[in-house]
């Protein structure tokens, strides 16, 4: 279609959408104008894809996530239509900046990070491959909150992403469920009744998600909580105008907020609310749809694959069996078979304080059957496996993680180092019982948003070697192997890096005011805030190199720029002393006139997917020195790697796949292994011996622990020093010298230009593997057993 097409489209929604006209209009009027013409093109190939699942009675997945974090949608949706030509065209036609438009469009942080960012890849990849799927979530009012900085400390304020009408969703007032909490459970004619005393309905918002150049798309539907009777009338009536809407904003409370927890479950009664709440909904709308195209319930496990991300909606397995038993008339056996057969859980964490568990009492209080059903289910399974017992209720608790396990059909880790120490570690009793379920899917990220949208260079350069196919067949990039000893393309490669250094420097100019060189190394460490993670690690190291700077200033340092950036949970207050030090320590090496044209220290705010869509392409280094064991799987990790950044990192998650593909040569190694880790616990002071043992990292803490980065508070970091000089159980300081070392010899292979380059290189080329469509393929093949997608739809039954 010409942009001239396309310009009165935009043209027809900015004047009956949005009532505007066109000299009124601004950057806000236009955006929405524009994302309604595109919609518009998505909406076809949508309802094409339902049309082609429903009459075909495709099986469907339906993957079960308290989070999407699915950032902007607008500039997606343009590549994935590949109409990015027409509507940068049709915007200027128009007088209209069309780059100042896209970064109007808030981020959707529907997330708190890895987890919440798979299942965005994952959507998208369904999309493309063409597999039928539904993402089930919530409509969160607020998303993950907007980090500030104040004098270096973390600051959190609500983040309003719907403040803006949100231009991608249609609502469905018409797709409601009520659901309830609380209340008794009594018998009638041997049958158990529920009898919720409080109701909410959840109503559905459905997004489109459209894959790769547009050939289908699959739905993300977020339910919003609403009250059964939002209105007192009687109360405002009598002139109790706030008691009046007071049951609309108490169930609202429900889909108001993302919890920004990523580690330590607060047991907060809202959470398994807003837990049961969306699981609830999904499942009696994925319920009602399977008995509009079947009608035998034994057909269930054949037509329906409910992924749980993570234990978050665990609920699903007493859920299903109540839906089915209880309210279906199905034998109890009969009922916990076909839902076991269509549940499937993933594991994002080992950590032990991650691991959901809910009191009996809260429970019991929230969701009585669910209890009672649950006990059920444990009976059930230890009558399946006598001998052995491994129960979901435990000392008073539910464990959702056992729930989820025993209720599963196949239950995966997310990178091969996970996958197996699930098996050795906080599932082995269950592996033992069950030693077919646990599979491995290493996690995947989409090639579209994450190098064709984000790395615009990069992306022309490959598809001028190698033609476009790469785009969603991944493991093409292998192809530019052929062009690693190519002068030429090693110039274009480095020309295309440098650029998008120069573009990141600018960008760090006028937001933060700090000039950084775009030709010096960008080091980038950017994750959420954790002790796992380490970011203590690279600042103590960065303090250790300043200091060493200083004492030989005239040598020939390799120049670096430290990027970090990632929030820290509200609660989490050792992870915000790490923000602060990072912070405080950027602020002395920054102002240092002798040693700041070798080291800087930068930390953005605020780190969302549009920031790691600027900063990624950016990258010479990735940082992924998690504590071995630790780091599940990673996932910034791979889409560094395909942008050509070097790692330094350790054998943990995905980095030790990562380092298997682009091989050893090209990644910087260190640190203890996982089992290593485990020994090194038992060495009685361990961290006091390896700061005994380095200088180094001795004179580095002994500045932080005195206030030079803090002089106006000196003792403010006694905390963090007593912390890795004591009981350090996440190992930095045994495992400091070693990074020390791997980090210099990053600083000696950055001065051979043309070898790092090359290595760059062969880092895009080799992790093809790492694209998520391959995960997906592999969910397909040994969790759903899917094996056709679009091209396969089979004829009606
Ligand atoms: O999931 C992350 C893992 O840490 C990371 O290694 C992995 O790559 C990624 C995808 O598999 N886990 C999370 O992101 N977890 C959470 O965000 C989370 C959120 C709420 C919670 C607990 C964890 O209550």
């Amino acid at each position: 279609m010409p942009h001239t097409e396309f310009r009165s489209e935009i043209l027809r929604h900015l004047t009956y959408t949005l009532g505007k006209e066109a000299e009124m209009a601004t950057r806000y009027d236009w955006r929405m104008a524009l994302s309604y013409t595109v919609r518009d093109r998505i909406t076809e190939s949508w309802h094409d894809a339902m049309r082609t699942s429903r009459d075909g009675r495709m099986k469907r997945v339906y993957y079960l996530s308290m989070e999407f974090l699915i950032g902007r949608l607008l500039e997606d949706a343009v590549v994935n239509l590949r109409l990015d030509k027409q509507a940068e065209a049709a915007m200027l036609d128009l007088g209209v900046d069309y780059d100042a438009v896209v970064a109007t469009e808030p981020d959707a942080a529907l997330g708190n990070g890895g987890l919440g960012r798979l299942a965005a890849c994952f959507l998208e990849s369904l999309s493309t491959i063409g597999t039928p799927a539904i993402g089930y979530g919530i409509r969160y009012e607020h998303g993950l909150f907007r980090q500030t900085f104040e004098n270096g400390r973390q600051m959190e304020e609500p983040e309003d992403w719907l403040s803006q009408r949100h231009a991608w969703e249609f609502e469905r007032p018409d797709v409601a469920f009520e659901i309830g909490f609380g209340g008794e459970v009594h018998e009638e004619n041997g049958r158990c009744i529920w009898t919720p005393a409080e109701h909410v309905i959840a109503s559905a918002h459905d997004t489109p998600v459209v894959g790769w150049q547009g050939s289908w798309s699959n739905t993300l539907r977020l339910w919003e909580a609403r009250a059964a009777h939002a209105f007192d009338l009687a109360a405002f009536n009598a002139g109790r105008y706030v008691a009046a809407a007071e049951p609309g904003t108490l169930a609202r409370t429900i889909s108001r907020v993302l919890y920004p927890d990523d580690t330590t479950e607060q047991g907060k009664e809202l959470r398994l609310k807003q837990e049961y709440f969306f699981t609830a909904a999904s499942l009696r709308d994925i319920l009602a749809r399977f008995e509009r195209e079947h009608d035998d319930i034994a057909l269930l496990p054949e037509k329906v694959a409910i992924q749980l991300n993570d234990t978050h909606p665990a609920i699903a397995g007493p859920e299903l069996v109540r839906l089915l038993h209880d309210e279906r008339g199905i034998e109890f056996n009969a009922s916990v078979d076909l839902a076991r057969r269509c549940l499937n859980y993933t594991n994002h964490t080992l950590l032990p304080e991650a691991l959901e568990r809910w009191s009996e009492g809260l429970m019991g209080r929230l969701l009585p059957r669910h209890l009672a059903l649950i006990a059920r289910i444990d009976e059930w399974h230890a009558r399946l496996n006598p001998g052995r017992t491994v129960t979901a209720l435990e000392h008073g608790q539910v464990k959702m993680g056992e729930l989820s396990f025993i209720m599963a059909n196949r239950v995966n880790g997310v990178s091969a180092l996970h996958t197996e120490l699930m098996k050795k570690t906080v599932f082995s009793e269950l592996h033992a019982l069950h030693p077919e379920r646990i599979v491995n899917q290493t996690n995947g990220v989409t090639p579209r948003r994450w190098v064709l949208s984000s790395n615009p260079r990069l992306s022309a350069l490959t598809t001028d070697r190698i033609g476009e196919g790469w785009v969603d067949d991944l493991e093409q990039l292998s192809r530019l192997e052929d062009h690693v000893d190519d002068p030429a393309f090693l110039d274009a490669y480095s020309a295309a890096k440098r650029a998008n250094k120069e573009d990141l420097a600018a960008w760090v100019k006028d937001s933060l005011g700090e000039k950084i060189d775009p030709a010096a190394m960008f080091d980038i460490q950017i994750k959420r805030l954790h002790e796992y993670k380490r970011q203590h690690l690279n600042i103590i190291e960065t303090v250790a190199l300043w200091q060493e700077i200083r004492d030989n200033p005239n040598a020939d340092w390799t120049p670096r720029v430290k990027i970090f950036a990632g929030k820290a949970a509200p609660g989490y207050v050792f992870a915000k002393e790490i923000i602060h030090l990072i912070n405080d320590v950027g602020r002395v090496l920054n102002a240092d006139s002798v040693t700041s044209k070798f080291l800087k220290v930068i930390y953005p705010p605020n780190y969302n997917v549009t920031l790691a869509e600027r900063l990624i392409p950016a990258a010479d280094l990735s940082e992924q020195i998690s504590t071995a064991g630790k780091e599940a799987s990673g996932t910034g990790n791979m889409k560094f790697a395909l942008n050509g950044a070097l790692t330094v990192g350790t054998l943990d998650g995905a980095n030790v796949e990562i380092r298997e593909r682009v091989g050893a040569d090209n990644f910087f190694l260190f640190g203890m292994t996982a089992e290593e880790v485990v020994e090194r616990r038992r060495v009685e002071n361990h961290a006091a011996r390896a700061v005994a043992d380095d200088p180094r990292l001795a004179r580095a803490l002994e500045a932080i622990r005195s206030g030079v980065f803090s002089p106006e508070e000196p003792d403010r970091y006694h905390g963090v020093v007593a912390n890795v000089t004591g009981p350090d159980y996440f190992l930095v300081s045994s495992d400091f010298s070693d990074y020390w070392r791997a980090q210099r010899e990053v600083d000696a292979a950055y001065r051979d230009t043309a070898a790092w380059t090359r290595a760059a290189a062969l880092n895009t080329a080799r992790s093809g593997w790492f694209s998520s469509d391959r995960t997906i393929r592999g969910y397909m093949a040994d969790i759903w057993d899917i094996r056709s997608s679009r091209a396969f739809a089979t004829a009606a039954e």
